[in-house]
């Protein structure tokens, strides 16, 4: 299924979507769930009263929806989730963990749902059907007999809902730890700390109706065409509406050129794609900081030749802090250094600021993983609040802040308690109505966890959700922690390469997915990336009657660890969400009335002070920050290599070998350079090329790469997720978030 020999390359697509995104949605729903079951998932995907995509955190729209509310990787998520095929007892029994573990990861999520119970004893070659009943009673046995509650870790995926994750983090602080590193310290977790450090909350202030409003819209280091395919359709409404669209990326990525709408697939017969981007700034790979210094730069300058007309002077007096030093840092930031470490020339930057300043300043910017998996991650997002609060585009219609989250239900999660260090506030309240004494020491993050199995003091790795080995950086070193345990639990859906690493004993409790029928109809809810709360109920027949809810999963782990010593009535709440609904409504303000009014179509709005200029930090203002400008650098001679998602996969769940927007078929372990690097190291087109990353004095390396030349800044590189986390040294973490800087990694390349 991969390989050079099938390998083949085209140019890159200059719009996304179209007829061969219905083509190609259609081709994974009909082989994986047939045409019954997927055509009854699709049409209840995204409708109110059905249930939420499990691919992306794009909203969807506050009023009327159309029949069809997916896109094409909404509708791989659910082929891959709805599939016919079983990886029952029998394929266990045919496939040792070393036959599995020499299969690719296509493979992996073609053998389809996990239909039962699995345990891997210790010395095991296979895993073997195991009851629920054992499986819970071989987790208390290892979690009653650890020496610290702080030896165990709950490591969480952003595809639990709202009340899994509720009970989920309540069991793990009644049990005793706050060890709950979850995908969002490898995430948006740089975006959380920023905002919440500049304006006082850790989420976006913009709605969807902003987006037909704004002026502007800066969509920075993101790749929607692949990764939240809805947002086009929002950005081709606001770009319809007169709204300017400004791309800010090394790539120049297919769905931020232009969209053809799925649904109007007729445009794409006559070839009329709507043209999104009016400009592209290709800046260099972590350059955004010098740009936004750049922008601040040219409007400060702007505004000393026509005082008054340029900065929204009322808004920074009344709202903001400690402007004059920022004013007094960019005045002495050369404009030599902005180029230079932005890779793009003033005129260029000079050209955004007078888009920016064009119109009533109602601008919004976006961004995703481009910003947040760098060093100075936490830094460059502060500054483009400091660009917003320049112009006052904040906190008001058109105008705001718009981290795009990328699992379904990530943000929910953190609203609900999976954090390692949940503020006081918090667990005083989970203490006060739940009963239990939440130790308050601060847990693991996911890249602490990973040091701490590997020094072995973690002994028990629990994950609700997600593919932790794949998923983290330095893949080998991860391995490593992973063997170092006792035990390694997982609750999911599909096989994955992290039940092929694991601990002494390893557990596979497969769980209902979300488009699945949920006892008698149990609901669960989600919040999307802009604070909609609402209702998710799947309609799907169950791919095995072996499969628990993941509430259940919890409340059943919960009763056989911490049984009748616990004050929480674990079985009752788990028997009827409406009663963990009502416990999270006295623990989480935001949701009195929680289960009437996430049953409304459409759901409700979370509470969001900044959008209502109300500014949570400690000063009770905004505040500008004030960093000093870098820029990552690769020695001579070595690149600096991001790693990105191909159109076919979600994350670590491949769903096939293309990357079709940008021409490539057939090939996963590729890493696209700029033609002239290429050249000066005489490394012929397409051809088989090593990789070592280089930290400090380590170094690591990937075997057997096929070299693209792509149209890309000079110096950089880009590999996919999760082929080259092998490269990423543990080690290199953005500062303040601790987020593993996937979008940076210095390396050597040579022909193999
Ligand atoms: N179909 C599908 N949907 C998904 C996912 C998936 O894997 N598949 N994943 C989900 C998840 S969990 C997430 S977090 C999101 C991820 O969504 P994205 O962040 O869009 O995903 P990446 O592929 O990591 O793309 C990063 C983009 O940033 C650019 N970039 C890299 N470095 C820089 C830089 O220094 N500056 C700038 N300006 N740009 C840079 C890259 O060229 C690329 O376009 O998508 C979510 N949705
Ligand atoms: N190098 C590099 N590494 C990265 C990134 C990068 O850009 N570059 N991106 C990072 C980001 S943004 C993220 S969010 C993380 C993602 O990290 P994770 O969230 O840990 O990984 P996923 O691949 O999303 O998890 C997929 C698995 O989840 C399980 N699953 C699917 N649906 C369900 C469900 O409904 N319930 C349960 N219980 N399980 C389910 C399936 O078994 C599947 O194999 O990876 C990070 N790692
Ligand atoms: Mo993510």
């Amino acid at each position: 299924m991969s390989g050079s020999d099938q390998f083949q390359l085209s140019d890159p697509k200059q719009w996304a979507a179209g007829i061969p995104a219905v083509t190609s949605s259609l081709g994974h729903i009909l082989r994986e769930a047939g045409p019954i079951r997927g055509a009854r998932g699709l049409l209840e995907m995204n409708q109110a009263g059905g249930f939420d995509c499990p691919s992306c955190a794009w909203p969807d729209p506050d009023g009327e929806r159309s029949f069809a509310e997916f896109c094409e990787n909404g509708a791989k998520a659910l082929a891959s989730e709805a599939t016919r095929n079983l990886a029952d007892a029998e394929f266990f029994a045919q496939h040792s963990i070393a036959d599995l573990a020499a299969q690719n990861d296509l493979w992996h999520d073609r053998q389809g749902r996990i239909a039962m119970p699995m345990l891997l004893r210790p010395g095991a070659t296979h895993y073997q059907p195991v009851s629920w009943d054992a499986a819970f009673e071989i987790i208390a046995i290892h979690l009653k007999s650890l020496a610290s509650p702080n030896d165990a870790i709950f490591y969480t995926s952003g595809r639990a809902s709202n009340e899994a994750a509720f009970l989920y983090q309540l069991f793990a602080r009644d049990y005793g730890t706050n060890n709950l590193p979850d995908c969002s310290n490898m995430c948006h977790e740089s975006s959380g700390l920023a905002m919440k450090e500049s304006i006082g909350i850790g989420k976006g202030t913009v709605t969807l109706d902003d987006f037909l409003e704004a002026d502007t819209i800066l969509c920075v280091g993101q790749n929607p065409g692949t990764n939240h395919p809805r947002m086009l359709g929002t950005l081709q409404s606001a770009v319809l509406r007169g709204t300017k669209l400004v791309a800010i990326n090394p790539l120049k990525e297919a769905g931020l050129v232009g969209f053809v709408h799925p649904q109007h697939p007729v445009a794409s017969l006559l070839g009329k794609a709507t043209a999104l981007a009016s400009q592209f700034i290709r800046v260099r790979v972590n350059g955004d900081l010098a740009l936004f210094r750049g922008l601040a730069k040219a409007l400060l300058e702007a505004e000393s030749s026509d005082p008054g007309a340029v900065l929204e002077s009322s808004f920074i007096q009344k709202h903001t802090l400690q402007f004059s030093d920022y004013q007094s840092l960019v005045a002495a930031t050369p404009w030599s250094e902005i180029t230079r470490m932005s890779g793009v020339a003033e005129a260029e930057i000079r050209a955004l600021t007078a888009t920016l300043m064009d119109g009533s300043r109602r601008i919004i910017t976006c961004w995703a993983m481009g910003l947040t998996q760098h060093r100075n991650a936490v830094a460059t997002i502060r500054e483009v609040v400091n660009v917003h609060l320049m112009l006052g585009a904040i906190g008001r219609p058109g105008a705001g802040l718009c981290p795009v989250r990328g699992h379904s239900n990530v943000q929910g999660d953190r609203t609900m308690g999976i954090y390692e260090k949940m503020p006081e506030a918090f667990l005083a309240a989970l203490d006060r109505e739940c009963g239990i004494h939440a130790p308050r020491a601060p847990g693991f993050d996911t890249v602490a966890a990973i040091h701490a199995m590997h020094r072995g003091e973690a002994k028990v790795f629990f994950a609700l959700g997600g593919n932790f080995l794949q998923a983290s950086p330095d893949t080998d070193y991860t391995a490593a922690g992973l063997k170092n345990c006792e035990l390694t639990c997982h609750v999911s859906t599909k096989l994955n390469r992290s039940h092929l690493v694991t601990g002494r004993t390893a557990l596979i409790l497969p769980c209902l997915g979300r488009s699945e029928l949920d006892g008698e109809g149990q609901f669960v809810t989600c919040e999307n990336s802009m604070g909609v709360v609402q209702m998710s109920r799947g309609v799907l027949a169950p791919a095995s009657n072996d499969l628990l809810s993941e509430v259940e999963i919890i409340g059943r782990l919960a009763e056989a660890v911490l049984g009748s010593s616990s004050p929480v009535p674990w079985r009752w709440l788990a028997e009827d969400y409406d009663r963990i609904r009502s416990l999270i409504e006295r623990v989480v303000p935001g949701f009195e009335n929680y289960t009437e009014r996430a049953c409304q179509p459409g759901g409700f709005y979370l509470p969001n002070s900044a959008k209502h200029l109300i500014w949570e930090t400690p000063s009770g203002k905004a505040t500008f920050s004030l960093a000093a400008m870098d820029v990552f650098e690769a020695a001579p001679g070595r690149l600096v290599l991001q790693t990105i998602r191909s159109h076919d996969q979600f994350n670590t769940t491949i769903y096939g070998m293309d990357d079709r927007y940008r021409g490539i078929s057939n090939a996963r372990r590729i890493v696209l350079v700029n033609p002239d690097d290429l050249r000066d190291r005489g490394i012929p087109p397409c051809s088989p090329v090593d990789l070592t990353s280089i930290w400090g004095d380590e170094r690591r390396t990937a075997k057997a790469f096929i070299a693209i030349p792509y149209e890309m800044p000079r110096g950089s590189a880009a590999a996919y997720f999760p082929e080259a986390n092998v490269l990423v040294p543990v080690g290199s973490q953005a500062e303040g978030s601790g987020t593993p800087t996937s979008k940076a990694i210095e390396i050597e390349i040579v022909r193999s």
